[in-house]
């Protein structure tokens, strides 16, 4: 067993190779200009949608313990995803972008 402690420590940066995947991968989300993160804009019919929306989002971030920054006004969430643990974009980000994405288009 790798004690929390390490484990956190064990997550990198994305490599050059997986950021240029990044566009096909996660074609509706746009990079950061200010800092290594990622960002989608979600709008919905209203805020009840928006709301429901970040619910299964927040549900979905705890189970994989990796959470989401954003900002929700009326019908739209704003999501930007960076990992702390390495201060930059890495997999675990990518993961949890497909899973929105999934969300999202449901
Ligand atoms: N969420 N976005 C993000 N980045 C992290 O590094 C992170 C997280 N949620 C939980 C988490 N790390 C844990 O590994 C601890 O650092 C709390």
């Amino acid at each position: 067993m790798v004690p929390v402690s390490l484990w956190r420590t064990m997550i990198k940066t994305l490599d050059s190779d997986q950021r240029a995947e990044l566009g096909r991968r996660l074609p509706d989300w746009h990079t950061a200009s200010s800092r290594d993160a990622i960002v989608r804009t979600f709008k919905f019919a209203d805020f009840v949608e928006a709301f429901g929306f970040m619910t299964q989002v927040a549900l979905l971030a705890e189970k994989m313990d990796h959470h989401p920054e954003w900002s929700n006004v009326y019908n739209r969430v704003e999501i930007t995803l960076t990992t702390h643990d390495c201060n930059g974009l890495s997999v675990r980000d990518v993961t949890l972008a497909e899973a929105i994405d999934k969300l999202a288009a449901r």
